[in-house]
């Protein structure tokens, strides 16, 4: 049967007779057959990888590239008049993670699958993902973000397990989601919920009645990314996950031979971050019932499970009170006192106890103490966690700690994402690079042929029209594509420094106004959410949207510079974002960010990042060398030491620098304050005069400096600009996910054996 006769026998007609509703319907049913057709037996030890967060974004093209369907259905949708960027349309993106540790999970699904190794995942199905965006009088709105559509990825099961929260029995059902991988196995996505969630009791927004947990349980992704809230709800949602969760393991492992004592040989367990830490008692406690004594099953689990630290940010480490856990998981306090008192038995040290004297759980404490591996993602990262952040543990188990560094699926973010920029790729050096991202390197012979630079300038400008296209379909701003696209984006957070780029845009503003002008008209493209709670980075987003408007209100600067705010940010807009970038953002506080993945998109699409020296902007700049990358401002080494003499006073630098007075100034001149509101403007102006906690200060001269020189170089020298991004395209071979993942199956999961 040909793909169109195929298609036509589940839609019961001729595809031009099809709407584009139902021609994405028989496509899902298409990818379901032919992945499950793709599941394989599984032998020996296989991964379950625990996760909170799983940001997948829309499954269509993916699994279709994955299964080898795509040019198919594309011309055989085409002969019908049809076009897949339609049918695209029409699939919901399940934003089903915060940002970069949630999309970090989809990537390593998506390897997983590909290199043919045995690896679950284990989460929620939450009803709502992170909240949808817009901007409504320059202020952030949320709503919430259905993607449950009566035909979903997502497949009901007949599975559940009991879990007991506060006392009360509820009942988890497994839904199961197939991971396809590119020409390989197809592996599953556990995702777990209530029967009884109750959609009706969300109002005015995203607000809901917090008591009723049957209700209410799955309905919401907390939208805290890199800070905790530390609210009650989200321990049950976390005990939900990991005593299902669990007792799937569990049940999968005794189906295929295992007693149980012997577990560490059947399953391996990644705990990612500290939302799934609740695993290890649970599982403890569900060996115990099938007969386990306490320290043969500490062993067992130290042995199964392994955790991955993603952050050094105090906030973001869950600490839980005690009264908490007493209140909503009674069942796991003994066992967690019994750790305690084990750990203890290890140290003297009372900072790596995992019940402090003020009764705090910590949680990361209890995974590098009954875990085998603790790793950190990204180098520089892993030296902190060692050096500083969790010395006393490292100088405690010097063997479990190891290095991770992050990486990305090339099938999304390049193959799918970038089309032009691929099949340009594929005829210099063939398509070998789809399953082996280090033959990339190939396109290096080609940095001085300039044929293949100019073909490469024709795919950017190609994606920047796409993208322009795109921004005046759905944000109604106009853009001119001769002008440099500077992107930043990712979630809202101070440590990330978005209000250091908004002090460089007052800054031009002054110069173009003053006649000192840029060597190359800048579009300066943000997109990110802010918590909602998050009140300083909500004043961020303000006043960037203010900016926005007064700089497109004013002929002389709108000439030369242009801020665009994009609304809902998510993985959908990243692809639309990414491969039209010229200059990528990377400028968290050097030691802040743990390793980013975004920046590692952008450089494979042909970006070149200004960036710190910071996370795994390090790891790029060694692999592109310090010609090819725009690096500024202080060291972590600087940075940390900073913290530690805690003299750091904002005052001076506004004092001492007129450049910077000026740009903190017109956050609440008469400019903005005409076209936004005062009280956020003011609360931002007097964070950064007072308190600047992530020194932004001391960084901005540097910046100001170096993004002038990128701008320069863009307009100067289009020739070494482009070879400098071609550089970058063929160096980010060691940023793919399938290389990670290999590195997580040598030194950590060995699976399949
Ligand atoms: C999150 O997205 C990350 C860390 C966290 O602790 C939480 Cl709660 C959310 C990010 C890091 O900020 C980022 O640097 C890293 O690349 C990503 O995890 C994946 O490791």
């Amino acid at each position: 049967m040909s793909f169109t006769e195929t298609l036509q026998s589940i839609t019961g007609k001729l595809l031009a007779d099809c709407t584009d509703q139902e021609l994405y319907l028989a496509l899902l049913e298409l990818v379901r057959q032919k992945s499950a057709d793709r599941v394989q037996p599984v032998t020996g030890r296989k991964l379950y990888y625990i996760s909170a967060e799983f940001l997948i974004g829309k499954l269509l093209s993916n699994n279709l590239i994955n299964l080898g369907l795509y040019d198919e259905a594309r011309s055989a949708l085409a002969a019908a008049g049809k076009r897949l960027s339609d049918i695209e349309e029409v699939e919901p993106e399940p934003s089903l993670g915060n940002g970069g540790l949630g999309r970090l999970a989809a990537c390593f699904l998506d390897s997983l699958a590909t290199l043919n190794l045995p690896g679950d995942g284990v989460g929620l199905r939450y009803h709502f993902g992170l909240f949808h965006q817009s901007f409504e009088d320059g202020v952030q709105n949320e709503k919430p973000d259905p993607w449950l559509t009566a035909h979903s990825w997502a497949e009901k099961t007949d599975t559940t397990y009991p879990v007991e929260l506060a006392g009360k029995e509820y009942t988890a059902r497994l839904y199961k989601l197939a991971v396809t991988g590119y020409e390989g196995r197809t592996n599953t996505l556990n995702l777990f919920d209530l029967d009884t969630i109750d959609e009706s009791i969300v109002h005015d927004g995203i607000a809901f009645d917090k008591t009723a947990i049957d209700k209410n349980l799955t309905l919401f992704l907390y939208p805290d990314d890199s800070d905790e809230a530390g609210r009650r709800l989200r321990v049950y949602q976390q005990y939900l996950m990991v005593s299902a969760g669990a007792q799937l393991i569990l049940a999968e492992c005794a189906a295929r031979g295992c007693n149980f004592h012997d577990l560490a040989d059947y399953a391996a367990i990644q705990i990612n971050d500290t939302h799934p830490s609740m695993v290890i008692p649970e599982l403890i406690r569900l060996l115990g019932e099938r007969g386990i004594e306490f320290e043969e099953a500490v062993e067992i689990v130290t042995k199964t499970c392994a955790y991955t630290n993603h952050t050094i940010l105090a906030e973001a480490l869950e600490k839980w009170p005690r009264a908490y856990l007493d209140a909503v998981v009674p069942q796991l306090m003994p066992i967690i006192e019994k750790l305690d008192a084990l750990a203890r038995t290890r140290t003297e040290d009372e900072s790596l106890a995992i019940i402090d004297k003020d009764d705090r759980v910590h949680m990361a404490h209890m995974d590098i103490h009954f875990t085998h591996s603790t790793n950190g993602v990204a180098a520089l990262h892993t030296e902190i966690l060692k050096n500083s952040e969790l010395h006393g543990f490292y100088e405690l188990y010097p063997e479990k700690f190891n290095n991770k560094t992050n990486g990305i699926t090339f099938r999304r973010w390049l193959l799918e994402c970038d089309p032009r920029l691929t099949a340009t790729l594929e005829k210099h050096i063939g398509s070998g690079f789809r399953k082996d991202a280090a033959e990339l390197e190939k396109l290096l012979a080609f940095a001085d042929d300039e044929t293949v630079l100019n073909e490469l300038t024709a795919v950017k400008k190609a994606n920047k029209e796409a993208l322009a296209d795109w921004l005046l379909h759905t944000q109604k701003v106009t853009v001119s594509t001769d002008a440099v696209f500077d992107i930043q984006s990712k979630r809202l957070h101070e440590y990330k420094r978005q209000q250091l780029n908004l002090l460089y845009l007052i800054h031009q503003y002054y110069e173009i106004k003053a006649g000192h002008l840029p060597a190359a008209p800048l579009v300066s493209i943000f997109g990110a959410k802010a918590a909602p709670a998050y009140t300083i980075a909500k004043d961020i987003i303000h006043a960037l949207l203010t900016l926005s408007k007064v700089i497109a209100a004013d002929p002389e600067v709108s000439k030369w510079l242009q801020v665009v705010f994009v609304e809902n940010y998510n993985v959908t807009a990243a692809e639309k974002l990414i491969p039209a970038c010229d200059l990528s953002e990377q400028i968290s506080l050097a030691s802040k960010e743990a390793s980013g993945t975004g920046n590692m998109k952008f450089m494979l699409n042909g970006a070149l990042t200004l960036g710190t020296m910071d996370g795994a902007n390090v790891e790029i700049s060694q692999q592109v060398g310090e010609e090819n990358i725009y690096i500024f401002g202080q060291t972590s080494d600087q940075v940390i030491h900073r913290y530690a003499v805690g003299d750091y006073d904002p005052a001076q630098w506004v004092e001492g620098d007129a450049n910077i007075r000026r740009a903190i100034s017109f956050l609440t001149g008469p400019e903005m304050l005409a076209a936004g509101h005062a009280e956020n403007l003011t609360r931002l102006h007097d964070e950064l005069i007072h308190k600047d906690w992530f020194q932004t200060l001391p960084d901005f001269n540097a910046y100001v400096v170096r993004k002038g020189q990128a701008l320069s170089d863009y307009a100067c020298d289009p020739m070494g600009w482009r070879r400098k991004c071609l550089v970058n395209i063929a160096k980010a071979g060691m940023f793919s996910s399938d290389r990670t993942i290999a590195e997580y199956d040598r030194d950590i999961w060995h699976l399949g054996k």
